[in-house]
């Protein structure tokens, strides 16, 4: 399963613009929650969600299902949304329309995230592993799937142990759901967790500058929690839920490139809040500035 929730605050004092788009009706918005403060029902509502998306057809006319949608155009649209200004603001889209998705399943709950920083003591040994009231744990060395020239390790225990997700990258290539924590080597150790610290978050929340707040954010916390988890990833998440302690200067700002730099390529356009989110057919394509404050008709929701 694949969901995220990022906050997109940060900032550059940029332009000072009112946090919320005039003429919204986001009176009372939706609370996201961390995993771990959701009832049982709700988790269980959450869950059943995520096989009820392995169930139904894609909605882009792939021959797989709409639980499969969702990490293929995630993976097609790879370059375009990684180590760019819209890292987060397409995030933050991509997570509203899979949470519109969930509800389309039967989903009753808010969103829900982990949040890292609270397991980073110990970080393999988190609740969120748990079969019953969490997602399942490490991948076993008794089930492994062979895919190209590597030996994975399968989730066996948990909700989704069944789930036989289709794809690898964009290959059709249907296998179970992987997992290998690691910290960088064989070894388990940590999982990376100095990346994700309470204290590791807030100094790049402190960050006043967008630019340097988006880079440190997507190359610390979130490659670190990526790389530990592996395999197929799992449901990554904010290590940071709150929207911004300075919303009148945060809402709008950003900046900084439009593509990704490439060596011997021009330099990159200087991203602007015009530039559209691609969603490959799974949703309408917006511009950046309709997702940069949270509390709109569209996105209508708070940490
Ligand atoms: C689905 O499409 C893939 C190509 O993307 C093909 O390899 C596979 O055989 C198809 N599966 C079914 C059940 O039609
Ligand atoms: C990984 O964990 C092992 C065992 O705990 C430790 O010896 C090693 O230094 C760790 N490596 C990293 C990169 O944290
Ligand atoms: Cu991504």
């Amino acid at each position: 399963m694949l969901f995220r929730i990022l906050a997109l605050p940060a900032t550059v004092a940029a332009s000072v613009i009112s946090p919320r788009s005039s003429g919204t009706t986001c009176e009372n918005p939706a609370v996201r929650k961390e995993w771990r403060t959701l009832s049982t029902d709700e988790r269980n509502s959450y869950i059943s969600a995520v096989k009820c998306l392995a169930t139904k057809p894609s909605m882009l006319g792939l021959n797989t299902t709409l639980y499969d949608d969702f990490p293929y155009v995630h993976n097609a649209l790879n370059d375009d949304i990684h180590f760019v200004a819209s890292f987060l603001p397409w995030h933050r889209y991509f997570v509203h329309i899979y949470e519109q998705t969930l509800k389309d399943c039967g989903y009753t709950g808010v969103a829900a995230y982990w949040d890292w920083t609270l397991d980073s003591d110990d970080t393999s040994k988190s609740s969120i592993w748990d079969p019953i009231t969490g997602v399942g744990g490490n991948g076993s060395p008794e089930k492994t799937v062979q895919i190209g020239w590597s030996t994975y390790k399968c989730v066996v225990d948990g909700p989704f142990k069944d789930l036989v997700p289709a794809y690898v990258t964009n290959t059709y290539q249907p296998h179970c759901l992987r997992r290998t924590f690691n910290n960088g080597t064989e070894q388990i150790g940590n999982m990376l967790s100095e990346a994700y610290t309470p204290d590791a978050v807030a100094k790049i929340n402190a960050l006043t500058d967008y630019v340097n707040f988006h880079n440190k954010l997507e190359g610390g916390p979130h490659g670190a929690i990526h790389s530990a988890v592996a395999g197929d990833m799992m449901p990554a998440t904010s290590p940071n839920g709150k929207f911004s302690e300075d919303p009148e200067t945060r809402t709008n700002a950003y900046g900084g490139i439009k593509t990704q730099s490439r060596p011997g390529q021009p330099a990159p356009a200087e991203a602007t809040l015009d530039d559209i989110l691609p969603m490959a057919k799974l949703a309408k394509d917006i511009p950046v500035r309709d997702v940069m404050s949270t509390q709109t008709d569209l996105l209508c929701y708070t940490y």
